[in-house]
């Protein structure tokens, strides 16, 4: 799972990323070139389990991040740079709130013009691939009728209807069947967005960070569809990536803050991409693993190897925190807490669980 981040120029996104992925990108790094990089999505619920079994390992869930580079006309006519973003399954778009005469900007500082804009550039790119698969669709159809051809062009003409009332595809109301129509297109605007506010330093840091998504009117655009929005200070977070753990929680708390910015916008983006997670506890190993919300125990079994999914029998399962109550899985077991649950049972995030198989 791939989240793009977006934004105008010079708004932080490269310093966002660096922070994300802790990437060590050399300052000289081709801004037109894309960076990848995978962050630790922080679980407190999985470091608590970890500190019950004290295991040899410990493995975080995962997402990946890719630094796309400024967003404009001009970019999205880069067939190289369109092809990276069209491959992300959501985006994650940089608005610039941080005042800073010695970094150019277009404009006073505006997150929510510059949030329309690049919206609008979005939908433009879109609309430009649909009126191009348009006049295909129409040319087939007047050699040949088919069902599915009528179908997407049916559903295309809808999708540029929408777009032309100047509304991204995100919040287009589809059925599942039409969904994957589309899915090979690869829309820009209707990926799940979110919106990442960058402000500057301030001394209530914490208040600061809680108000800016009403101060700066966003309120609005992203409790739409597939849209959320966050708040980050991007100096303060590239100071606090350098701190141990101890240091780090104590600037925080010096800030008024229970957690970094970054440790939220990480975990917004897993549910925008309607994630969840659930866990496998033992001496070995403490893990979290990644499965679309409203998985079968079945098909996430396999999230964890193939074979488990072939040979499933049934899961042992119970609540992370149940766990913890309990002290251990004997315990557990004993308590009747460990419930046996089938193929059919549909995971719950926060699950942990063990898979009895026949493999
Ligand atoms: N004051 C301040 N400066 C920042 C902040 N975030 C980034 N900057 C500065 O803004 C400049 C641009 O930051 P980048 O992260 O490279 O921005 P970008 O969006 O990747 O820029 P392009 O890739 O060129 O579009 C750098 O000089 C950063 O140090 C911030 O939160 N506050
Ligand atoms: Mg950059």
């Amino acid at each position: 799972m791939k989240t793009g981040i977006i934004g105008l120029p010079q708004v932080g996104k490269t310093s966002l990323f660096r922070i994300l992925t802790k990437a060590n990108l050399s300052q000289h790094a081709n801004p037109r070139e894309a960076h990848v990089g995978i962050a630790k999505v922080p679980d407190d619920r999985l470091d608590r389990l970890a500190a019950l079994f004290n295991p040899q390992k410990l493995t975080h869930a995962s997402v990946e991040y890719v630094d796309v580079g400024a967003i404009g006309q001009e970019a999205l006519k880069e067939s190289g740079y369109i092809g990276h973003l069209r491959n992300v399954d959501a985006l994650a778009h940089v608005l610039r709130a941080f005042d800073d005469p010695a970094i150019p900007h277009v404009g006073p500082i505006d997150p929510l013009r510059d949030l329309k804009n690049v919206e609008f550039d979005l939908m433009v790119s879109d609309l430009g691939q649909i009126e191009k698969r348009l006049e295909r669709v129409e040319k087939d159809l007047k050699k040949m009728r088919s069902a599915e051809l009528e179908h997407e062009f049916d559903l295309l003409k809808r999708a540029k209807a929408h777009l032309e009332t100047e509304k991204p595809l995100r919040e287009m109301e589809m059925s599942p069947e039409d969904k994957k129509r589309l899915r090979g297109f690869m829309f820009l605007s209707e990926k799940p967005i979110l919106y990442v506010v960058n402000i500057g330093e301030s001394t209530e840091l914490g208040k600061e960070l809680s108000q800016a998504v009403q101060r700066h009117k966003l309120e609005e655009a992203a409790s739409r569809p597939n849209a959320a929005a966050t708040a980050i200070c991007g100096k303060v977070e590239a100071e606090l990536a350098e701190m141990s753990d101890a240091d780090a929680a104590e600037f925080l708390a010096s800030y008024g803050l229970q957690e970094s910015g970054l440790t939220r916008l990480i975990r917004t983006t897993y549910h925008l991409l309607g994630l969840i997670s659930f866990f496998t506890a033992g001496e070995d190993e403490c893990r979290a693993w990644t499965i679309p919300a409203n998985t079968r125990a079945q098909p996430a079994a396999g999230a964890i190897h193939s074979d488990l999914e072939k040979h499933f029998i049934r899961a042992e399962t119970i609540r992370w925190d149940q766990l913890l109550e309990e002290g251990s899985e004997a315990n557990a077991r004993a308590h009747g807490k460990l419930r046996l649950e089938g193929k059919d049972y549909i995971v719950q995030d926060g699950d942990v669980m063990h898979i009895r198989h026949s493999g």
